[in-house]
């Protein structure tokens, strides 16, 4: 036989299909897969589905990855075995075209490029190669074969090849890896190479060790073969084994493991010196921010003390790169801990006086670290913000106004708003975002009305108030239910969780959104069921008067009916964080011939997107009201909506007027972005449209089209505007400013919590 797959299983199921299905991709003869599972472990039911020649063979309990390895191995028939993990997949043909160099040359050991991904399998095809490529840049623990690709390998110093790429090329010991290397059996067998069954996370290194001791020189680097290790975007509910937070074992078994490796080789072996380096690396990086910065003691006292230990046994010559590492290094040997601790806090010092030159909003983030967290908390303080202080809009808008007019002189209110010469109603001061007096506010405010997240350094002090406004029902799937997290920030999962603990009231809009927010964002605090303050003004006694005097400012002509096109964001189309690129893909000169004697449009783009419409010769039809701040008014002013997936026409839905759903990329956007809360088929209260002419073909018989969804609409009212009544706002500042306790449902809390698993520092970095 001339090849065996080993996969070790034991939970996450809902990525196995991925990489059987990636193996079947393959079309190879002759070969058998070895899917080693848990007794416990569930597998998928289909599983004889697969055409993989697979055995699935069962491991006790309690195994660990580097047993069920090793099971696969005494059980391998093939020529050659090859490590894949379950949650990770290939590229078609990646494992032929290692095989055909592994006989071509007669070599031992062949590997090819590992790419990371944050990704399921149909996603990262769906993406184009330059938007993995960046991913990949993003993940500083990717491999760095680049650097060894323009080397020259001579015959002298051929065997060097396979250490450059297994160990060196990979960052860290955490990182060195079995995974896509195919390795000739009798390799194996011949030298009774196996994985240390006492490590849960470091026992690859010792075996690669082993594989490069044992291996003739012949290698070869497969590029074209691309394995994909896919980093998962959950920690919290589905940690891959890097990311747990075991800080006590993974140090011990880290230096167990490097030890380890160290014995299998000689002292003066190339391999020896390049574990020796990376053991000097993690000293000198991650270890010395941990003993600076971490509340365990152990870093400062036996860890450190191990550290000197192991450093004693690594050859002198290596630890000569820079000053700071020699001293460093001494210190440790020394077991000079606060000669250690003096030198790591200079050139912590250091480096972020650096960063700090580069980039002014660092001396303020440390201000507010340092200095304004300390200051006595200002009672009466409030800061609002809304879309990371990109418009004076939303519900903070509206609980400012209300607090304001009803609460004159009681509060100081701060409005966090990007464009200075905006000008506030009532008393509320501007500050800008990210400024010195941003940070101050953070540092000293007692309560936070925001309508997305708070920055990432924003850490709650004791004593003060967060209300999370959000800023739309939910259509689109959010967070902890959204399966792949294709926006241009993936770590969100794990943000998004440490965040929303510090939040202490959540608005909800309607019951809908309340449940969905407690799963989508494992919320369990305080949830105000007030309805949405933001639409308040949507039912304004006066609204058709505000409405036309809206219009009369703006150039928008009274006598003609409006259309509002407003769709959101697509997560896969991105310049970068929160710059997202978008295509009109109406044809608004198609439109204006059919539609304009009756009709204008206003076109309001997401405030992602930073692409800006071009709306030459359009002109007296077209309105481009993307950077209008309060899409609420805009909403009066228009009679039909057309949307796509934007939360907006839970909103607009409050005013009963016709909407349409300009959905060209549903499939894209509902199977593969996102996934819906809701069946948009079956309750909506419009049409799905696919093109232009069937836009204007809807909007010419609007009247017909009302009917038919009437029934509809009132369903949808029911379900998701029946607690908008105009007093929204009021009913917030009831709840958060006085007590008031009749719209807010609490959550019975579980006696344990759960303890976060997220390990946000990798032990070797
Ligand atoms: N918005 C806007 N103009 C648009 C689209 C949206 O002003 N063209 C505003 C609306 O207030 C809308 C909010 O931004 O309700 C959120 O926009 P969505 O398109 O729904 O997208 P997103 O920001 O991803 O929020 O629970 C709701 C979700 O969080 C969606």
């Amino acid at each position: 036989m001339k090849l065996s797959i080993i996969i070790p299983f034991d939970k996450y199921e809902k990525f196995l299909d991925d990489c059987l299905q990636s193996i079947q991709d393959q079309n190879l003869e002759d070969f058998e897969t070895l899917l080693v599972a848990n007794e416990e472990a569930t597998l998928p039911e289909e599983m004889e589905a697969y055409d993989i020649s697979l055995r699935v063979i069962t491991a006790s309990a309690f195994s660990n990855t580097a047993m069920k390895r090793n099971i696969g191995l005494s059980n391998a028939q093939g020529k050659y075995v090859y490590f894949i993990d379950c949650d990770d997949y290939l590229m078609p043909g990646a494992l032929q075209a290692m095989m055909d160099e592994a006989d071509k040359l007669g070599a031992d050991l062949v590997c090819g490029k590992r790419m990371l991904s944050w990704f399921s399998k149909s996603v990262y095809e769906t993406m184009d190669d330059e938007m993995n490529i960046e991913q990949n840049e993003k993940n500083k623990d990717h491999d760095k074969i680049e650097r060894f690709e323009e080397k020259e390998y001579t015959a002298a110093n051929i065997g060097e090849m396979k250490t450059d790429y297994l160990l060196r090329a990979r960052h860290g010991l955490r990182e060195t890896s079995v995974l896509h290397i195919l390795i000739r059996n009798d390799l194996i067998k011949q030298n009774n190479i196996r994985f240390n069954e006492e490590f849960n996370y470091y026992a690859d290194a010792p075996f690669v060790v082993q594989l490069l001791r044992d291996s003739s020189d012949v290698f070869a680097y497969v590029p074209e073969s691309v394995y994909v290790k896919r980093k998962h975007n959950d920690p919290i509910n589905t940690p891959a084994l890097s990311q747990i937070k075991d800080p006590e074992h993974k140090f011990d078994e880290f230096i167990q493991s490097h030890l380890y490796c160290t014995a299998l080789v000689g002292p003066d072996t190339y391999i020896r010196c390049y574990v020796d380096t990376k053991i000097l690396k993690y000293y000198t990086g991650y270890f010395a921010r941990r003993m600076r910065r971490s509340e365990d003691d152990a870093w400062r006292t036996d860890r450190f003390k191990t550290m000197g230990q192991v450093l004693k046994m690594v050859n002198p010559e290596l630890v000569n790169r820079t000053s700071y590492s020699r001293k460093l290094v001494q210190a440790a040997l020394d077991q000079d801990e606060p000669k250690a601790q003096k030198l790591i806090a200079r050139k912590l010092a250091v480096n972020k006086g650096k960063r700090m030159l580069k980039n002014k909003n660092l001396v303020f983030k440390h201000l507010y670290q340092h200095k304004y967290r300390n200051l006595p908390i200002e009672e009466d303080t409030i800061v609002f913000e809304t879309f990371r202080g990109g418009s004076y809009a939303d519900s903070p808008k509206y609980i400012y106004e209300y607090l304001a007019k009803h609460y004159p002189g009681k509060y100081n209110f701060v409005f966090v708003l990007n464009d200075k010469d905006e000008v506030l109603p009532y008393e509320g001061i501007i500050v800008k975002r990210f400024s010195r007096k941003y940070a101050y506010y953070l540092g000293v405010a007692k309560y936070f009305v925001f309508n997305v997240r708070a920055p990432l350094w924003f850490r709650k002090r004791e004593g003060q108030v967060f209300v999370e406004t959000w800023h739309g029902t939910p259509l689109k799937r959010l967070v902890f239910d959204q399966e792949e997290v294709t926006a241009a920030s993936p770590t969100y999962k794990a943000q998004f969780f440490r965040q929303k603990q510090e939040w202490d009231y959540l608005i909800a809009a309607n019951k809908f959104s309340s449940d969905i927010f407690r799963s989508c964002f494992m919320y369990d605090g305080p949830m105000l069921e007030t309805g949405y303050p933001r639409n308040d003004l949507l039912y304004h006694p006066q609204r058709d008067k505000i409405a036309e005097d809206l219009k009369k400012e703006l150039g928008i002509p009274l006598s003609k009916r409006t259309i509002l096109y407003a769709p959101t964001w697509r997560d896969d189309e991105y310049y970068g964080n929160g710059a997202y690129k978008f295509k009109l893909k109406l044809d608004l000169e198609k439109m204006r011939d059919e539609l304009g004697d009756e009709y204008v449009v206003i076109l309001r783009t997401h405030y992602y997107i930073a692409d800006v419409l071009d709306l030459t010769g359009l002109e007296g039809f077209a309105f481009n009201l993307s950077k209008y701040n309060d899409i609420t008014e805009i909403y009066l002013m228009s009679d039909i909506l057309i949307t796509d997936y934007s939360s907006v026409f839970f909103d607009f839905g409050g005013l009963r007027r016709p909407m349409l759903f300009y959905t060209y990329d549903l499939d894209k956007y509902r199977d593969v972005l996102r996934g819906f809360y809701i069946d948009m088929e079956e309750e909506l209260p419009g049409p799905l449209v696919y093109t232009t002419d069937e836009v204007i073909e809807c909007i010419k018989n609007i009247k017909e089209l009302e009917k038919t969804y009437s029934d509809r609409y009132d369903k949808f009212i029911d379900k998701f505007c029946a607690w908008e009544d105009g007093n929204a706002s009021q009913r917030v500042v009831d709840a958060v400013f006085n007590g008031d306790t009749s719209h807010i449902d609490y959550v019975e809390q579980a006696e344990e919590s759960t303890e976060q698993v997220l390990d946000d520092d990798p032990v070797d970095d």
